[in-house]
């Protein structure tokens, strides 16, 4: 329980641009008295961007399962006995054809996600013709393909990526007890290779994996304090899948989900925050709610990489009930 004072006086907020938040800021933030939380959110939501828009991304999984790193949440990885068949990469014109369905569901950008500790050269030679072609089509294109080798995030961006995803996933204290088989500081570079190559930043995490508020509130300050902040923040919600060692962690309750979204926007102002995985166990008005504290993205697609979201219809009629007009 969080105990709101009787006498409740608006505690000083730090400014919207701060560049260095300490752990401590961003857990007094989650602590703030929850209506004061979001609507604080909010209020920073709209001095940075229309609420009433919101930036649809299509996830598509190109090669599914059998990866060689531990990621305790992960159903792909083949330390863990999951339902996950693994599958070998898509050709192009399969990519191609999921990009063109998600360009006519309306989605505005299109995620290559891969299964893979890092890129062979001779698998990143055939996600470059995807990202051509992909990008040839219209769309914004994202690719999510693990660590990145010195040289290969340039090639990914003279082919036309406008975006690479990768997360921090959790606090730097929290790493050890999730991931096993690469440092948090491998990840750190990775981000720093996407950056100088020009690309744009998609990082985020994942909450829901037993971490305390504590650990979210360390997750949000070093995703805030990278500089530049990340263009987009995929806050994840831990989807369970069984054979995961993570199958069974106490389900973060939602009022709790809802003040890590209006935290990362109050201290990210300026980054898209994407309500991301778990959107399927989770009740309209929840995902509302995030919308008003701030969240202005969302995976959009019958699926994620390989476990299920809201279908698209589905979507499309709660975007119609809270007046969202895709980006
Ligand atoms: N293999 C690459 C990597 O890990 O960087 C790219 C794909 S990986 C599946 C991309 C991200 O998906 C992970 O960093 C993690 O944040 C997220 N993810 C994986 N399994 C998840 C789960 N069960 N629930 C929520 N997010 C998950
Ligand atoms: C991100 O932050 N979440 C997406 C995307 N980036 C690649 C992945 C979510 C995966 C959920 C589990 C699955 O479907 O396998
Ligand atoms: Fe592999 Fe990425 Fe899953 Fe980790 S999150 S096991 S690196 S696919």
């Amino acid at each position: 329980m969080h105990t709101v004072p009787m006498e409740f006086k608006r505690p000083a907020a730090p400014h919207p641009e701060q560049a260095n938040w300490s752990v401590d800021e961003v857990e007094a933030l989650l602590g703030l008295p929850f209506m004061e939380l979001v609507f604080r959110a909010a209020e920073i939501h709209r001095q940075f961007f229309d609420p009433t828009k919101i930036q649809l991304s299509t996830l598509v999984s190109i090669k599914t399962g059998g990866c060689p790193e531990d990621c305790g949440y992960c159903p792909q990885s083949l330390h863990h006995d999951t339902p996950v068949a693994d599958q070998p990469m898509m050709t192009v014109d399969e990519v191609v054809a999921a990009a063109r369905q998600a360009k006519a569901n309306g989605a505005g950008r299109f995620c290559m996600g891969a299964a893979w500790r890092g890129p062979k050269d001779a698998d990143l030679a055939k996600t470059l013709d995807m990202v051509r072609e992909v990008k040839a089509l219209g769309l914004e294109t994202c690719a999510t393909f693990g660590l990145l080798r010195d040289g290969q995030a340039e090639q990914l961006k003279d082919a036309g990526l406008d975006y690479y995803n990768h997360n921090l996933d959790t606090a730097p204290d929290k790493y050890a007890d999730i991931i096993h088989t690469r440092e948090y500081e491998d990840r750190l570079e990775t981000l720093g290779k996407v950056r100088k190559a020009g690309l744009s930043v998609c990082c985020g995490g994942i909450v829901g994996m037993n971490e305390t508020r504590r650990d979210r509130a360390g997750l949000i300050a070093q995703l805030a304090n990278l500089d530049p902040q990340p263009e987009s923040v995929p806050v994840n919600n831990l989807v369970q899948v069984v054979g995961t060692p993570l199958a069974d962690a106490s389900r973060l309750d939602w009022t709790e989900f809802v003040r890590t979204i209006a935290a990362a926007r109050i201290a990210m102002p300026k980054s898209y925050v994407r309500l991301s995985a778990g959107r399927r166990e989770m009740d309209e008005a929840t995902q509302a709610l995030c919308f008003l504290a701030g969240a202005n993205s969302i995976f959009y697609g019958d699926k994620l990489l390989t476990t299920g979201n809201p279908d698209v219809l589905a979507d499309q009629t709660l975007m119609a009930k809270l007046d969202l007009r895709a980006l």
